[in-house]
């Protein structure tokens, strides 16, 4: 690039700046009205500090994030909101919502980029619950509540994967099944005969699928598994499937509680009966939709992989979740493409792929479905082994907003330890950004429970940012962010990141549009970063630190 083209560049981008400011300024005003009582109190102190800080400011450090204005960024997040607010309030996967945030994304990316966009379609066999179940038996008159956890050491009760919904009006009779249910034999010996009636089967011998498949035959009311109780281990409720074509509605019982049961169950005049509610979000199978958005140029082998979920969850329009991501994904796609249009940007040595999952808000199913095509195709650019990493986008923009960045060091224990160098360095390089913007910054979990989450698992190296949603923040960090950011900006302590967290009010109002822009342009420069890396490959995985991490595990397990 020469000088002049530069100069004219850097006036362009500071015009635009300083048109973006106004806009931020004006909607920031707006968005932080609605949080809370609170956030009017300090809304005055806001602006004021936006005006201070944006004084301040220099450059973004690279010239994708400058591209970038927060009003592009918001105009998608507004297109979600007007199609949450047309499709009954909200964009959940198997839902018109979510089809016209699909055909929102594909038909922008088409109309502004010279991208190849795949739209997958794939099958959802859900197995969300809308809330715990319930579990209430009687026992010769007496009834008992029985306690479900999501701690199952702690329950009486857990469901088993694939349960189906039940919704029985009365408690229904309870026959015990003789010795380990595994044999027909075992099945027809059963008194009461177990049609129609909710049947108890212990655990043992054969597979729990077999167990299913005999009661599923003998055409049971449900299905209730229970611990054997042969060693301190097999005494609570353990998680178990029946797999994805199970249609009872089945549940898995401490061996305390069952072996009660089957004892009482003994005796017909005891008149054991068992109620139980199970409400599954999505009774049947639905197709869902990935949508990938690959740029035409760099080496397919090499890919960098931008994703975020385009799915909300039922209660509400998901504007900060996960719409934040969606919508900044969607900007930073279309600035890459006009980037690359023009004669002064230097395309990347690496393909950029833009992907926006489906069905994450009930299992990361988008995400795993792409991860497991990907481990299993042969085709040049579609393999696993093309992907260098993932950078995930999953709510930006929370109304009293932490600049999360996830921490690598907190990858589960049984991430690949290849991934573990790369998704360190990924950490580092938006702190770096973080610190020379002179913005605050925190590090937020990095356990694998958004979409990063199957590559990870899978050894590719992943990162990301987070704006927060349930924690509180906390008075540290309000005056952490308070002191670097100016008086007022820091947020307010003692109220969650997020109120609004997959609540109805996850409106185009929850949104921080302060937040929100830096996060953008952190997403951009890390973008920018890593696409002009020499070698992005030796850097994400530096090949004897990762055998260093391997024979450490090693000596570990020695002793
Ligand atoms: C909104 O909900 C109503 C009632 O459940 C349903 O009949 C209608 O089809 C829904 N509309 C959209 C756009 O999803
Ligand atoms: C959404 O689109 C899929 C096809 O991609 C279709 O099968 C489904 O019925 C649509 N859902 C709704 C609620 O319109
Ligand atoms: C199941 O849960 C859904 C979503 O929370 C709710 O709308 C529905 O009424 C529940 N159905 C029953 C039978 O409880
Ligand atoms: C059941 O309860 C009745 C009285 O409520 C009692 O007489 C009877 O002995 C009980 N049966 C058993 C098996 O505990
Ligand atoms: C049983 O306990 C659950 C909560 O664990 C509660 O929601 C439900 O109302 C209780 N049912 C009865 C009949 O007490
Ligand atoms: C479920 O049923 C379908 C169709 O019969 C079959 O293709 C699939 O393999 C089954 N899945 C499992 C997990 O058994
Ligand atoms: C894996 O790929 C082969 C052919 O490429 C295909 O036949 C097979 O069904 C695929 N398996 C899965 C689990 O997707
Ligand atoms: C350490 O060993 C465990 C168990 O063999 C393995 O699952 C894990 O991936 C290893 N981690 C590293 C960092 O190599
Ligand atoms: C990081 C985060 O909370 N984003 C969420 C967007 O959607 C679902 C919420 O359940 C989370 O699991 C995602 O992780
Ligand atoms: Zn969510």
């Amino acid at each position: 690039m020469n000088i002049q083209t530069s100069k004219a560049i850097t006036i362009l981008i500071s015009v635009l700046g300083i048109l973006a400011s106004v806009v931020i300024f004006t909607l920031t005003a707006l968005a932080l009205t609605k949080i809370n009582k609170k956030v009017d109190e300090i809304r005055i102190y806001t602006q004021k500090s936006i005006i201070n800080f944006r004084g301040r400011q220099i450059s973004t450090g690279s010239h994708l994030s400058s591209s970038i204005h927060i009003n592009e960024v918001m105009s998608h997040l507004n297109e979600f909101q007007r199609i949450a607010t047309m499709s009954n309030g909200t964009r959940a996967v198997n839902t018109l919502g979510f089809n016209r945030t699909l055909d929102y994304i594909t038909n922008y990316l088409t109309a502004n980029t010279n991208f190849k966009i795949s739209r997958t379609s794939f099958t959802v066999v859900p197995k969300q619950l809308a809330r715990l179940p319930i579990l209430i038996t009687t026992i010769n008159g007496t009834s008992s509540n029985h306690s479900y956890s999501n701690s199952q050491l702690a329950g009486d009760f857990y469901h088993i994967e694939y349960t189906a919904s039940a919704r029985f009006a009365a408690p229904l009779e309870l026959t015990a099944i003789p010795n380990l249910g595994c044999t027909d034999n075992d099945w027809r010996r059963a008194s009461p005969q177990p049609t129609g009636r909710i049947v108890l089967v212990k655990r043992g011998e054969c597979t729990f699928l077999e167990k299913g498949a005999l009661a599923t035959k003998y055409r049971v009311a449900a299905l209730l598994l229970y611990n054997d109780g042969t060693s301190a281990d097999r005494r609570a409720p353990v998680f178990v499937t029946l797999g994805e074509n199970n249609t009872l509605p089945a549940l898995f019982l401490s061996f305390q509680l069952g072996q009660k049961l089957a004892d009482a169950a003994q005796q017909r005049s005891n008149n054991v009966r068992v109620f139980i509610n199970i409400n599954r979000t999505h009774e049947q199978p639905f197709p869902s939709d990935n949508i990938c958005a690959d740029t035409p140029t760099g080496d397919s082998t090499q890919t960098i992989i931008i994703g975020s979920h385009s799915d909300s969850v039922p209660d509400g329009p998901g504007i900060n979740d996960n719409g934040s991501g969606s919508a900044a994904n969607l900007a930073l796609a279309v600035a890459l493409a006009r980037l690359f249009r023009t004669p002064f940007y230097h395309k990347y040595k690496y393909r950029v792929r833009f992907c926006w999952w489906g069905a994450e808000e009930i299992g990361l199913l988008g995400s795993d479905h792409h991860v497991k095509q990907a481990k299993n195709s042969s085709t040049i650019g579609e393999r696993l082994s093309d992907y260098l990493v993932n950078l995930n986008y999953d709510m930006l923009a929370s109304p009293n907003y932490i600049f999360g960045i996830y921490d690598g060091r907190t990858a589960k224990n049984d991430t690949p330890a290849q991934a573990l160098p790369g998704s360190n360095k990924i950490t580092s390089l938006f702190r770096e950004w973080f610190v020379e913007q002179h913005l605050p910054w925190d590090y937020t979990d990095f356990s694998g429970r958004s979409d990063y989450g199957p590559f990870l698992a899978e050894g590719i190296v992943a990162g990301g940012l987070f704006s927060g949603a349930e924690d509180v923040k906390s008075v540290e960090q309000r005056n952490r962010y308070d002191a670097v950011l100016g008086q007022g900006l820091g947020g307010i302590p003692d109220i969650k990141e997020d109120p609004c967290y997959h609540k109805a009010c996850d409106s185009i109002e929850n949104i921080n549009v302060f937040g929100y822009e830096k996060m953008v342009q952190a997403a951009a420069y890390a973008l920018e970063y890593l696409g002009r890396k020499e070698d992005l490959r030796s850097w994400l995985y530096p090949t004897l630190e990762i055998q260093d991490l391997v024979n450490r595990n090693r000596s570990q397990l020695v002793r």
